[in-house]
């Protein structure tokens, strides 16, 4: 049987509530700043997330929310400055601390690390918003592989950003478990032929993630549990590394 060696880690909803109050946030502040009334709700960026990557999503609102908006320029140009300015506010933001991370983040990694495994970052997000998270919370040191934003040219749920993970570790898929909190993220992981724990948010949660080894409202904590929405944890109430070695040991659930 294949050992357990890397984690790889997805970001947006997974490492911290980064959709909800750190990019949706920051695309309304860059709106306002380049003179736009749009305001993306909670709702509507529930509606928005059906698209990853962050240009990917302006140009799918443009077109089919706003079909007869003229961009002042060239619409390449406007997405471009349009997703710059919401970075500038994302980084901001993630500066002034507004973006914590979730339960149980923190303590699994740092396990991780004390137990020599390798820990790598598979991302839709664009490289700077990455380290910015990873910069503020965490340390981008600690990552051995960074695979993020533009590096692919097909985004999630394409499985293109894990199998750039794995090809720059040189790991096979059978050696890594995946953290994701995504119906995308986790299709692109399963077609990449990877096992994946699913940690669900709000934006999430009613999603299907058939096949994820386990379904949690959080990693955890021991004074914090998760609650199991799908998979067998075997009595345990927060994610460590015994627990992730028995879920990468085992069948997967439904
Ligand atoms: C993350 C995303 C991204 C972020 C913004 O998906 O969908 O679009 O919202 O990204 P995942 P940018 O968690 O699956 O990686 O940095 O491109 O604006
Ligand atoms: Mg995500």
């Amino acid at each position: 049987m294949s050992e357990l060696r890397a984690l790889i880690f997805d970001v947006d909803g997974t490492l911290a509530d980064t959709e909800r109050e750190g990019h949706r946030v920051a695309f309304n502040r860059a709106f306002a700043e380049a003179g736009y009334d749009w305001n993306w709700s909670d709702s509507l960026y529930s509606e928005l997330l059906a698209v990853t990557g962050g240009k990917e999503r302006i140009r799918f609102y443009l077109n089919d929310y706003l079909p007869d908006f003229q961009p002042p320029e060239d619409l390449e140009q406007f997405i471009t400055g349009i997703h710059a300015l919401k970075n500038k506010h994302y980084q901001e933001l993630l500066s002034a601390g507004a973006v914590p991370l979730r339960p149980g983040v923190k303590r699994l990694i740092a396990e991780a690390r004390e137990n020599n495994l390798r820990l790598a970052i598979a991302t839709t997000s664009a490289v700077p918003n990455v380290l910015a998270v990873l910069g503020e919370m965490l340390d981008p040191a600690w990552f051995e592989v960074i695979a993020a934003g533009d590096m692919v040219a097909t985004k999630k749920p394409a499985p293109d950003i894990y199998y750039y993970a794995l090809e720059q570790m040189d790991l096979p898929a059978a050696d890594c478990l995946v953290i994701e909190d995504s119906h995308h993220g986790f299709q692109a992981a399963c077609q990449a032929g990877l096992k994946a724990v699913v940690t669900v948010n709000e934006y999430t949660q009613a999603e299907d993630f058939t096949g994820a080894c386990l379904v949690v409202d959080s990693l955890g904590e021991p004074n914090q549990p998760f609650r199991v929405l799908a998979g067998d944890a075997g009595g345990a109430t927060y994610a460590d590394l015994a627990l992730l070695r028995r879920l990468h040991g085992g069948n997967g659930n439904g």
